[in-house]
């Protein structure tokens, strides 16, 4: 007996230190969108990859379905305060997306069938750190979660996590995105809560 609630507490500490200052912890998956959610069939959806270098590049659903997939489990945080754990998606990886020819100095803006548009560095997206996640507890994704897919970016406030995306655009200055211009932090790191501004 002493060792389960040994056990529990342990486990709720280790827990809490995973949440970051200002969040509680849900079991939910409360739906946040800005409008109502658009209707985006696979067949329509495409992903576009526009670089600074001219290089441009597009996927169809099928074309990105071949690309390598990769099984993440993630903490996700958002501004409004609710934070869930170990969330399980599968997806591309930005660095398969963006390939090398992207300045990591540099700037996305991510574009979606809504109108809605967030900007991010170059430095946060890279070395295994977002990707375009089409898949949630081994289903695909809900349309109110943005599917077809959606950005995935776990280590910022979830508004950086676009749904319904389109495509990427890489930018060599800064431009705020949606929130971002209605007063959102232009960062968004949950663990400095960089909520506003
Ligand atoms: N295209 C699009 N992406 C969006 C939004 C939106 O309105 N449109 N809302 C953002 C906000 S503010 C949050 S908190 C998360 C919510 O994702 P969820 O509805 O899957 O919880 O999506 C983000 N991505
Ligand atoms: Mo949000």
């Amino acid at each position: 007996m002493a060792i389960i609630n040994k056990g529990f507490g342990a486990r709720r500490r280790q827990q809490n230190e995973r949440i970051p200052p200002g969040q509680y912890l849900t079991q939910d998956f409360p739906v946040l969108s800005a409008g109502p959610t658009p209707v985006v069939t696979n067949t329509e959806w495409t992903f576009e990859v526009g670089l600074l270098s001219g290089e441009h590049k597009s996927w169809s659903w099928e074309e990105f379905m071949t690309l390598p997939q990769e099984d993440i489990t993630v903490d996700i945080h958002c501004v409004t305060a609710w934070s869930k754990l170990d969330t399980p998606w599968r997806g591309v990886s930005l660095d398969v997306l963006l390939g090398d020819g992207v300045e990591p100095d540099g700037f996305l803006m991510a574009r979606c069938h809504d109108g809605y548009t967030t900007n991010v560095p170059l430095e946060d997206v890279l070395d295994g750190q977002a990707w375009i996640a089409h898949t949630y507890e081994g289903e695909s994704l809900e349309p109110e979660h943005g599917g077809p897919a959606r950005l995935l970016i776990p280590h910022l406030y979830f508004w950086k996590s676009a749904k319904w995306i389109s495509g990427l655009t890489e930018m060599a200055d800064d431009v705020p995105g949606f929130w971002e211009s209605n007063g959102y932090h232009n960062h968004g790191d949950p663990w400095k809560e960089e909520r506003y501004w």
